[in-house]
């Protein structure tokens, strides 16, 4: 025991460059594809070349016989153990919940479901032996207009359910009709959230091995403890005998947050062939299966006064959910319905999201998940009811949004806003943006008439993240709990070892984690380690997705970490021989209160509680503890980004000049990992406004199925990012933080799409539909001079 040396410093708020990167970025990484067992078999899948076709027959008996093949594999041989893959989200009572067999047994649904597999010695005679599998379809009408797939008389993706509408779930809140009669202006919207393809920069890819007794997956997975839970449900595997592991995760933007057919049948085929098999998708396989985003048409319409006061707004939804449900395919537009009134207030909300099966690959989580879309909508509309009532769009919203001394607000549709402070993350960002001197310039090319235009776009959005707690999660019928899990042991060394039940994929949890439990313990930093994405290792979790980590998985290790400093106090104040009263915890070290008396640091608190040679009564030996924590409601971030975009009228270009964001995430524990958060998430936000699409012909072939035709952004397309942050801390959850993994997405798209109808209004422009190609843009300025 010896006299207090000086505390660490605070780490909470600190940049430090993230742990993982050393090895993440040189190439040290075992990522699945990079796993290799002895006597590992490659698997193959054949896939439907056909959007909607009856299988009549499958011939698999040539390619069973080529050499190095071990199995052919059909959906009919794997009758009654393959199980239906899992929709963890039925939104309502009555929601249509087709049967979903992971590999297709007599009808295929989309382009790209699997219908056969092969096993093989190695990939080569692997994809020699799918070249000889023959498969007899009859073609079936593909279903793939959502407004024609719900008109009476439709062809059926389902033919045994009569229907194509898989569920309609309406939110009302306030006299909508009324709002809308005693209006002064009311605008009404058409728009298209265009499909999009999550491209993770590591494809899917699963191997699993028969070890123990049981299985062994490794997956490239956002969730190991859900998918080890479901994996059990959907094969009847003891959910005991089912080991999954998240190896480095090389991201996932929600479309790996999924149980996937792939994943099933591996498990299958390693309890059939008693040995590890190997799976790795292909980017034009993954481009096709790998769930999709977004594709919703919305239907907007809102009501204001003439000074700009918003009345009512009308949202009717059509959400297209592809061939089947998949985890949480039809909770995503449900999502969104909440986020619609955003950050306003107003006197009345109808809400109405019609959920449509097509052939089509299903859609489902994509960074966001149904926020973009709504945020989309809200906030182009708002640009709209501006350029109406001739104000400017950002003097409207402050007409419109919640004061910062109106908080806790609960919303128009039903949310409870904890904190936030609208006025301040404007004022912010419109000053860093320099917002009147680019109006001026902006101002001055109008009226010289020049060919290349100055836009600028607004978007003050917020968005309900942190997904939790479990009642509200329940209330939503949300299948999953809410909560996070962690264990924070101390060594007899005095090191750390921290285990979490999120599970990072790119999102630098070990650096935040280790400096939440260095400020909480007083340890070194570099003293932490972080163990995640096992679950042998972190048994208990509920995953990475919905930016929940921080405020849930994060407040699960300060609690845990608490409860630490509780044990040790019960031991130091029985080494000090002091009252547990009397002691202060602070950098690390119990000190006596007001005395010279010698301290103990928490290391040697932790040396003798493992030795256990002493024991205060009652407390058991080693200084550990743990938490399964959920806050007390969402968590709601926002900010305000200004994006100014040069539009060339001659070609329809668009160059962003200078993009601002002003994001208020609460307390930052990272500022470096969340400046990263940003700048990754504008990067898929500015991809949708501008370049991303999934096309598909008419037969429902996806033509978008290559990088080349599926147009990701590049860094040489985007600016420099201006970010900064205003600090409303949260009052949920104990780091008063909020989440910031999706912000940047959700902020950014109707920013550059405002930005871009900005500088073309004067030319009539009221919309260009995303992504808002040169072609577009062109042809939406050539429309309005032909109209007007
Ligand atoms: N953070 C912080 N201070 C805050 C908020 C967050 O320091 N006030 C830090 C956190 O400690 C964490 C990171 O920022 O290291 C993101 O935290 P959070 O917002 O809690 O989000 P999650 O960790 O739950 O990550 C999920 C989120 C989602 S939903 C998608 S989609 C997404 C995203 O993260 N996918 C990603 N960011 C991604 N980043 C990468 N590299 N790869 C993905 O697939």
């Amino acid at each position: 025991m010896t006299s207090a040396p000086e505390a660490p410093a605070r780490q909470t708020g600190l940049a430090l460059p993230r742990k993982e990167d050393a090895h993440l970025l040189t190439g040290r990484t075992e990522w699945t594809d990079n796993i290799v067992h002895s006597g590992t078999m490659q698997v193959m899948f054949l896939r439907s070349p056909m959007a909607h076709a009856r299988i009549t027959g499958i011939d698999a008996s040539r390619a069973a016989e080529m050499p190095g093949v071990a199995a052919v594999l059909t959906g009919a041989d794997f009758a009654g153990e393959q199980g239906s893959l899992p929709c963890a989200w039925p939104v309502t009572d009555d929601i249509v919940l087709p049967e979903h067999p992971p590999m297709a047994v007599d009808e295929v649904r989309y382009v790209g479901e699997a219908v056969a597999c092969v096993v093989a010695r190695d990939a080569a005679s692997a994809a020699d032996a799918l070249e000889e599998i023959d498969v007899d379809y009859q073609p079936l009408p593909p279903v793939l207009d959502m407004e024609r797939a719900i008109a009476p008389g439709a062809d059926l993706v389902h033919a045994d359910k009569g229907t194509n509408t898989c569920y309609v779930w309406p939110l009302a809140s306030g006299d909508v009709d009324a709002a809308f009669s005693g209006a002064d202006v009311v605008v009404t919207r058409r728009y298209r959230q265009q499909r999009l393809i999550p491209a993770a920069m590591e494809p899917r890819a699963v191997v699993c091995r028969p070890e123990n007794g049981g299985y062994t997956m490794w997956s490239a997975t956002q969730i190991p403890h859900v998918l080890r839970l479901m994996l059990a449900m959907t094969t009847g595997i003891p959910e005991q005998d089912i080991r999954v592991v998240a190896p480095d995760v090389g991201g996932g933007f929600g479309s790996k947050l999924q149980v996937t057919a792939e994943e099933v049948l591996l498990l299958l085929l390693a309890r059939r062939l008693g040995a590890p098999v190997k799976w790795t998708e292909t980017r034009s396989e993954g481009f096709q299966t790998t769930h999709h985003g977004r594709d919703q048409i919305q239907d907007v319409s809102i009501a204001a006064d003439a000074d700009g006061r918003i009345r009512g707004l009308r949202v009717q939804l059509l959400a297209d959910m592809g061939a089947y449900l998949m985890l949480v395919t039809p909770g995503v537009p449900i999502l969104g319905a909440f986020m619609y009134p955003a950050i306003y207030k107003m006197d009345a909300y109808s809400f109405t999201c019609t959920g449509v099966f097509t052939t089509k690959m299903p859609t489902d989580a994509y960074r966001g998940a149904g926020r973009p879309e709504a945020t989309y909508a809200i906030e182009r509309i708002m640009n709209e009811l501006a350029a109406e009532l001739g104000m400017d769009p950002i003097e409207l919203r402050r007409r419109n949004w919640i004061g910062h001394d109106e908080f806790p607000y609960t919303t128009i549709a039903g949310l409870t806003y904890d904190s936030g402070n609208y006025e301040a993350a404007t004022e912010r960002a419109t000053s860093l943006f320099g917002y009147d001197g680019l109006r001026a310039e902006q101002q001055r090319r109008r009226e010289r008439g020049d060919a290349v235009q100055l836009g600028i776009g607004v978007s003050t959005y917020t968005e309900m993240c942190g997904l939790a707690p479990s009642r509200i999660l329940g209330d939503l019928k949300y299948g999953a709990g809410g909560w996070e899990h962690a264990a924070v042991r101390m060594l007899p060394t005095g090191k750390v070892e921290v285990v979490t039940g999120s599970s990072a994929h790119g999102q630098g949890h070990e650096t935040a984690w280790s400096q939440i439990t260095a400020d909480r313990l007083g340890v070194p930093v570099e003293d932490v380690r972080v163990l995640h994405g096992d679950t042998l290792v972190a048994p208990r979790g509920m995953d990475t997705y919905g930016s929940r980590s921080l405020v849930v998985g994060g407040s699960a290790v300060a609690q845990a970490c608490d409860r630490v400093v509780d044990k040790a106090r019960r031991f130091a104040a029985h080494m000090l021989e002091a009252a547990e009263d009397d002691l202060e915890f602070s950098g690390g070290r119990f000190t006596v209160r007001g005395t010279e008396h010698p301290s103990a640091s928490i290391q040697e608190v932790a040396l003798a509680a493992f030795a256990a040679h002493d024991l205060p009564d009652g407390v058991e030996p080693s200084l550990d503890s743990d938490a399964a924590y959920e806050p007390s409601d969402f968590s709601y971030p926002h900010g305000t980004h200004l994006c100014a975009v040069e539009v060339d009228t001659e070609t329809g270009e668009v160059r962003i000049r200078s993009y601002v964001a002003v994001d208020d995430v609460g307390t930052v524990v990272n500022p470096l990992i969340v400046d990263g958060q940003v700048h990754g998430g504008l990067a898929q936000g500015i991809g949708q406004a501008l370049f991303e699409e999934a096309v598909h012909d008419a037969e429902g072939n996806l033509v978008t199925s290559t990088m080349a035709d599926y147009l990701l952004p590049s860094a040489a397309d985007l600016p420099d990012f201006t970010t900064d942050r205003t600090v409303t801390p949260s009052t949920t959850n104990p780091l008063g933080a909020k989440g910031v993994g999706e912000a940047g997405t959700i902020a950014s798209t109707p920013a550059v799409v405002n930005a871009i109808v900005d500088a073309l209004r004067p030319y009539g422009v009221r919309d260009v539909h995303m992504p808002c190609t040169p072609e577009r843009v062109w042809r939406a300025i050539a429309d309005a001079k032909e109209g007007g």
